[in-house]
This record gives structure tokens, C-alpha cells and sequence, in this order.
């Protein structure tokens, strides 16, 4: 990023000194343009990601994990996907960050120096569940338009901040609030200032969990610039579409906030279920809430080799949105019969949860292991894509590996 303001401050005549030739159809290179030699080649270092992490696109920075990266218990920075709408904020003045509180219904807007808000709230550390409401979407059929996330959309890091309801509580709020939403300082791709790339929320009870953070540390350090740096809004549990970045403000709103990407198909899904491809009806369409129950096998890795008689470790995570895991169970004859895991239950309400099996193959071969989580509710994952929607959000079938024994 650096090299794109020295670009910018070179101007394209500079350039043309610094490529050491002349850019023979200059006059044609759109606006903002950044030709290929200036390109920085390795956005894996650039984000500090592991360079086993999958680029997605670049305009926007989009970029995510593969299963057997999301074995830690805490996710690190380099093995978590990064999902942007627009353009990362540029030249962040983290020590005049302010935080404004507005929208119809605060008794009176108010703003906080981003000291203030460390200084004069008490600090609350928690595990957090962050899944894009998209993740899986590759599976789609027909097709979903968008990233095609296949599994790696996902991660539990450690956030510390303050409570979103002790600061709504300073600001005072008005009996008819009904939702929050959230501004950040990221720029909307045609760098239109007046247009947002998202400004998503939640309803007031969500808001007012303990669990959601306004956080300005992951993973006890300053929040990486990819991450939202220096604050950001987190509600676990939820699509990780309404975990605001670069927050800047937060509106109370007295109706459902109709921020970018509220309505239409964006992070809403048929109220019930459509035959794949089918036209529905915008009034038949319900914002996302809760995320469903989902697991991953993340060791060890799909492709795995193992010797005849050996024991066979299998690990990984489950979650469930507002919900926790109560069992989880895996199979190796296609789904046919399941064996129950050990389960840990989770260190806070809305992080992710270990579980852990051991097993022996009797017969060499090919296998697949297949994990399946249930909730609290009873509600366990499908082994296929579950319920179409135009968009593809949702997909919580169940993960698989493949498996050589020799
Ligand atoms: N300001 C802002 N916040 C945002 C986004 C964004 O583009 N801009 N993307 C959202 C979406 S769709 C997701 S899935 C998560 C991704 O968070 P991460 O990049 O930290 O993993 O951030 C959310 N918060
Ligand atoms: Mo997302």
C-alpha cells in the first residue's frame, strides 16, 4: 500500500522514470490505475497471512483459509480470511480516531476520542466466532455470484474492547430503539465519497450482549489494518457481515437500519425454503441472524496418508451462532453410521468449540471422514448443500477429508 502513494504522489509522469520507459498508451490507463510493475506481487506478506491462505480477488482484498490452517484454538492473523467490500482506509490517524454515537434514537448524539473510550469503559476480553455469511458459497447450484468461498471463510480470535451497551448506556438511548448500524472509513470501489461499500447492524438485543465489542485488540495487540485497525465492532455468533470495520460511527436507529447491503439479496435469504434458482419475491426475504451449526476438520489435512493399524487423530472446531454445540459426531462409511467426538465446551458463549477423535482403520484403502456437529437445539448439519437462496449464504453441510490408508 505503500507503493500505491508513492504512485499516487509520483503522478504518471514520475512513472514512466521509474518503470525506466515510456508507458506508450499512458493516455488511455484509467483514473487510479495502478499499472502491474507497481503492483505489490505478494499481498501475503503484505497482510502478514501465511502464504498457504487463497487469494480471492484483489479489488476488493478478499482472501481466506483452507481447513487444515484453522487448527489453532485461537485463530492468529495469518490464517485469518480477510472479507472487504471496498478499499482498505488509507493514512489511518489512530490516535485522533473518534467514534460517534447518533441516529434517531440516542437522547443526544455523542462523540468519543478513542482514548476516551479505553479510559472510561471497563475492558472485556472474549473468544469470538466470526463466519462470513457466505462461506461455502462455492458449492452453490446454480451458481452464486460472488466470492467463492469454499470452507475458510471462518475464524475465532481473541478480542479485547468495551462493551457496546456501556457505551449505548452513556450515550442514552430512547424506548423506541430498534437496531444499530455501523459506518466504517473504508472507500466504495468507484472511490465515490458519497457512496458506502457496507453499513450492515444488528437489533438492539443483539447490541446489547455482553459479548458485543467494540474492540481495538485482536489476539492481545492492535488490531491488524486488514482487521479493522484501530476499532471495530464485533458480534460473534452472527455473519460476520455485521462486525463493522474501521468504525467510525454508530447510528441508533428507530426502525431496521437500511444501511448498503440491509436489503435486497445482500445477507438476506428466502423466509422459507425455494427450489434452487428460483425468482423470490423481495417481501419473502429475511435478513440473516444467527449463523446455522457448522464444524470443520482441521487435522489433519484432506489427503491425508496413514499406515494400516496406526492410530488415526482427528481434530477440529464447531459452532453454532447463538447457540452452542452439544454433540459431534464423525463417520468414515459415507454417512451410514457416526461415532460420537469428545466435545469441549466453549470458553465464552459464542467462541468455537475442540473436538477430537481417535480411531483404527481395519482395511487399506480410501476413506472420507465426514464431521457432523449438532446444537443445543437439535438441530444437526446436512450432509448436502441445504436451502438455495439467490445469493449463496448458509452452507453449513457437513466438512469432509479424504483419507488413503496403506
Ligand atoms: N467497514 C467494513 N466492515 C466490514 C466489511 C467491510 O467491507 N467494511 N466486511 C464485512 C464482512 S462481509 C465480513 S465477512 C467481515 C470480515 O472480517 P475480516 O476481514 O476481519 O475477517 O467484516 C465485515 N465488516
Ligand atoms: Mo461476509
Amino acid at each position: 500500500m505503500k507503493r500505491r502513494n508513492f504512485v499516487k504522489k509520483a503522478g504518471l509522469g514520475g512513472l514512466s522514470t521509474v518503470v525506466l520507459t515510456d508507458i506508450v498508451f499512458r493516455h488511455f490507463m484509467p483514473p487510479d490505475y495502478v499499472p502491474l510493475a507497481f503492483q505489490d506481487p505478494n499481498p501475503f506478506k503484505m497482510f502478514n497471512k501465511d502464504p498457504e491462505m487463497v487469494l480471492l480477488n484483489d479489488k476488493p482484498w478478499n482472501m481466506e483459509a483452507m481447513a487444515h490452517l484453522l487448527n489453532d484454538a485461537v485463530t492468529p492473523n495469518k490464517y485469518m480470511f480477510i472479507r472487504n467490500n471496498g478499499i482498505i482506509p488509507e493514512n489511518i490517524d489512530a490516535k485522533n480516531w473518534v467514534l460517534t454515537i447518533d441516529g434517531e434514537s440516542v437522547k443526544q448524539e455523542k462523540s468519543y476520542a478513542i482514548q476516551d473510550l479505553k479510559s472510561k469503559f471497563k475492558r472485556y476480553t472474549y473468544q469470538l466466532t466470526l463466519e462470513c455469511g457466505g462461506n461455502g458459497r462455492s458449492e452453490f447450484d446454480p451458481p452464486a455470484k460472488g466470492n467463492q468461498w469454499t470452507v475458510g471463510a471462518v475464524s475465532c480470535a481473541e478480542w479485547t474492547g468495551v462493551r457496546l451497551r456501556d457505551v449505548l448506556e452513556d450515550v442514552g438511548i430512547k424506548s423506541d430503539a430498534v437496531y444499530i448500524g455501523y459506518h466504517g472509513a473504508d472507500i466504495h470501489l468507484s472511490r465515490n465519497p458519497s457512496k458506502e461499500p457496507i453499513s450492515r447492524g444488528v437489533p438492539m438485543l443483539k447490541a446489547l450482549q455482553n459479548e458485543t465489542l467494540l474492540a481495538f485488540e485482536m489476539n492481545g495487540e492492535d488490531i491488524p489494518l486488514a482487521h479493522g485497525f484501530p476499532l471495530r465492532l464485533v458480534a460473534g455468533g452472527w455473519p460476520a457481515s455485521v462486525s463493522g470495520k474501521w468504525i467510525q460511527r454508530i447510528s441508533v436507529r428507530n426502525k431496521i437500519h437500511d444501511g448498503e447491503k440491509m436489503g435486497g439479496d445482500s445477507y438476506r435469504v428466502p423466509c422459507e425454503t425455494v427450489a434452487p434458482g428460483e425468482e423470490v419475491p423481495d417481501e419473502n426475504m429475511c435478513i440473516i441472524e444467527s449463523m446455522p451449526v457448522k464444524s470443520l476438520i482441521t487435522y489433519p489435512k484432506s489427503g491425508a496418508i496413514i499406515e494400516l493399524g496406526s492410530n488415526f487423530h482427528i481434530s477440529g472446531h464447531a459452532w453454532a451462532g447463538e447457540l452452542e454445540v452439544s454433540e459431534m459426531e464423525f463417520s468414515i462409511d459415507f454417512g451410514s453410521s457416526w461415532q460420537k467426538c469428545s466435545l469441549s465446551r466453549p470458553v465464552n458463549r459464542l467462541a468455537w468449540q475442540r473436538f477430537e477423535s481417535n480411531l483404527k482403520f481395519t482395511k487399506k484403502g480410501y476413506y472420507e471422514v465426514w464431521a457432523r456437529a449438532t446444537d443445543s437445539e437439535g438441530n444437526k448439519q446436512p450432509m448436502v448443500l441445504p436451502g438455495w437462496n439467490p445469493k449463496g449464504y448458509l452452507n453449513n453441510a457437513c466438512h469432509r477429508i479424504a483419507v488413503k490408508v496403506v
